[in-house]
């Protein structure tokens, strides 16, 4: 079994869940925050058998797409100067960055 971890933007969640309810693949969301943007994005956690790796891949990448963001300069008073960006830049973010794990062992009381 293998736990597949996928960071996604907001803007694609409800789409990927809606995916995975349809192929009748299970899924927990969680609110998660991006360490660069430090902008809100969604965390699946997806326990699936090993077969159904490709195809949670391949419900991930139809369901998510890649966008430009602007990151906006920031006042140095509001966060560390390690991530002070004096200017705007444009970074791509996403479709999606995945995760696979081993599972040792799963279990369901
Ligand atoms: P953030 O950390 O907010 O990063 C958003 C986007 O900013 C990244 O998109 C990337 O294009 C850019 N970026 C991130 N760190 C950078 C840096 N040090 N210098 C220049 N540009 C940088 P993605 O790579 O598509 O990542 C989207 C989100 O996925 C990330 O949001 C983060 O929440 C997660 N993520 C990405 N790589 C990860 C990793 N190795 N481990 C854990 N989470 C990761």
């Amino acid at each position: 079994m293998k736990l597949v971890i996928a960071v996604v933007q907001d803007k694609d969640s409800n789409k990927l869940a809606q995916n995975l309810v349809k192929e009748d693949i299970r899924a927990t969301k969680l609110a998660s925050t991006g360490g660069f943007l430090h902008a809100g994005n969604t965390t699946f956690l997806i326990g699936v058998e090993d077969h159904l790796v490709d195809r949670v891949m391949q419900i991930i990448q139809r369901s998510c797409k890649a966008r430009e963001q602007v990151v906006a300069p920031m006042s140095p008073m509001g966060a560390s100067m390690e991530s002070y960006i004096p200017y705007p830049v444009n970074v791509q973010v996403g479709g999606a960055t995945v995760f696979v794990l081993d599972i040792e062992r799963f279990e369901q009381f």
